[in-house]
C-alpha cells in the first residue's frame, strides 16, 4: 500500500508552483506580497459561462478551486489547533516523546521533517505547540564533529538561534538540541524523550 507521505508526492509537485499562493489566504494578510498569478479571468473572454466546479477542467479554475479548497482546511486546521502556521511553514505535533531519531523519522514519514525554526516568528509558532503540551521539544538541529558547533539536519549553519542563557554548554556530550517551554534552546542529550514537533 503506498504511504500517505508517497501518495502526497505527485499532488504536491503538481501544485508547487500554485502553493506560493496560499498567501492569498483570507486571514494571511501577514504576508508580503508575491507577484499575481494569472487570474481565473484573464486569459478568457467575457463570454465564459460558469460551470459547476465538478463540469470545470479549464486548469486554472481547477487551480483557482484548489486553492480555496486548501486555504478552508487550513483555516480548520488552525481554528482546530491541529497546525501553526509561520510565512510558508506549517508546523504540527502528533502529541508523542520520543528520542530524536524516532521524532525525526516520524515527521519524515509523514512528509515532513523536524520542527527547525529559522527565525523569531517560526519559533514563537514552534512555542505555541511546545506550551499547552507543557513538555520540550526536539528540534532539527544537531551538532557537528566541532563541539559547540550547532547546524540544520541538511548540515547548513545556523542563521537564527535562541540559546538559553550559558548554552550550549555540553562540548560535544550533547549533541541534540531541545525547546524549553519559554521558547529557549538547550542542548541535550539525544536518546531522551521529548515531544515530537514537525513542520511541512
Ligand atoms: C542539565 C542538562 C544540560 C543543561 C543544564 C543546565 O545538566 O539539561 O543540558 O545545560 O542542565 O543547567
Ligand atoms: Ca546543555
Amino acid at each position: 500500500m503506498l504511504s500517505y507521505s508517497s501518495c502526497m508526492i505527485p499532488a504536491v509537485a503538481a501544485l508547487l508552483v500554485t502553493c506560493h499562493a496560499l498567501r492569498e489566504c483570507p486571514g494571511n494578510t501577514e504576508l508580503p506580497e508575491i507577484p499575481a498569478l494569472p487570474q481565473r479571468d484573464d486569459l478568457k473572454g467575457q463570454s465564459h459561462l460558469s460551470l459547476p466546479n465538478s463540469l470545470d477542467t479549464d486548469p486554472l479554475d481547477v487551480i483557482a478551486d484548489l486553492k480555496h479548497r486548501l486555504c478552508r482546511l487550513e483555516g480548520v486546521l488552525v481554528l482546530n489547533g491541529k497546525i501553526r502556521k509561520a510565512g510558508d511553514k506549517i508546523f504540527a505535533s502528533n502529541g508523542k516523546k520520543v528520542d530524536f531519531a524516532s521524532a525525526l523519522g516520524s515527521c519524515e514519514e509523514a512528509g515532513g521533517t523536524l520542527a527547525t525554526p529559522m527565525n523569531e516568528e517560526e519559533n514563537q509558532a514552534v512555542l505555541s505547540i511546545v506550551k499547552p503540551y507543557n513538555q520540550y521539544a526536539y528540534l532539527g538541529i544537531k551538532e557537528g564533529e566541532t563541539p559547540g558547533q550547532f547546524k540544520y539536519i541538511n548540515g547548513m549553519p545556523l542563521s537564527y538561534t535562541k540559546w538559553y542563557k550559558y548554552e550550549p554548554n555540553g562540548k560535544g556530550t550533547e549533541k541534540c538540541v531541545e525547546m524549553y517551554t519559554d521558547g529557549t534552546w538547550n542542548d541535550k542529550r539525544c536518546n531522551l524523550n521529548r515531544l515530537t514537533v514537525c513542520e511541512f
